[in-house]
């Protein structure tokens, strides 16, 4: 057609240009054996990168296994794994190692976090205790995902919140790090609480569930 340019025409306009997701950093933390590792990996839309080594008789006295005595591996360093939330948002998520002796790798984990996923094992909420006291200190917005091991979940969320002495604006919510659509839930309600303290509500924007 006379006057007309292709390389114009193949443009697409300011409006209609890709624009690049928000990319967002979560630690997926808590005690020793509590299902950091099977949420990261339940959730996850790409196969996840995991840091496990075995179990073996040499970590006898050192790995406390007391409730968790079939466990067979154990995070090392750390999981990662991804999760679209909509086309303006994609989690990144951080699994934390759980026991004590790798805990010094948290603060460089928690490097550029926004927010955190406190996995609890409802059959030791002992063993988290820790992690709610890192993120509390460090001022890092988390919400408490409790692990009904086997499905069960004995105790409501307000006794696990005055357990772990929770103020009110961390939500606490029952779930099973097994299954994709409850793991889902645990994070889309730390990213409703990361919206609600972003200042304005500028840095996010609720994505559609
Ligand atoms: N029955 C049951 N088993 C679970 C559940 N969540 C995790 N597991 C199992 O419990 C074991 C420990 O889970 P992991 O995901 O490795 O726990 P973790 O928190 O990553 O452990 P560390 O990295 O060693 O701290 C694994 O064998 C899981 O398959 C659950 O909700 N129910
Ligand atoms: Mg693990």
């Amino acid at each position: 057609m006379a006057g007309s340019d292709p390389a114009a025409r193949a443009a697409p306009a300011a409006s209609e240009a890709p624009v690049a997701p928000d990319t967002v950093k979560i630690l997926i933390a808590g005690g020793f054996g509590v299902g950091k590792t099977t949420m990261v990996g339940s959730v996850s839309e790409i196969a996840p990168l995991r840091t496990e080594e075995r179990l073996t008789e040499a970590g006898l006295g050192v790995d406390d296994l007391a409730g968790i005595e079939e466990k067979a591996a154990t995070t090392v360093a750390l999981d990662f794994g991804r999760i679209t939330i909509s086309d303006r948002l994609v989690l990144y998520l951080f699994g934390t190692p759980g026991q004590q002796r790798f805990w010094f790798m948290w603060n460089d984990l928690a490097v550029g976090a926004l927010g955190a996923v406190v996995l609890i094992d409802v059959r030791r909420p002992e063993s988290s205790f820790a992690a709610v006291d890192f993120f509390e200190r460090r001022g890092i917005p988390f919400v408490v995902g409790v692990n009904g091991f086997h499905g069960r979940h004995p105790y409501p969320p307000e006794e696990i919140r005055e357990s772990l002495a929770l103020p009110d604006h961390v939500p606490v919510l029952l779930c099973d790090a097994r299954e994709r659509g409850s793991s889902r839930d645990v994070l889309i309600a730390l990213l409703d609480r990361l919206i609600a303290e972003a200042e304005g509500g500028s840095q996010l924007t609720r994505p559609g569930r």
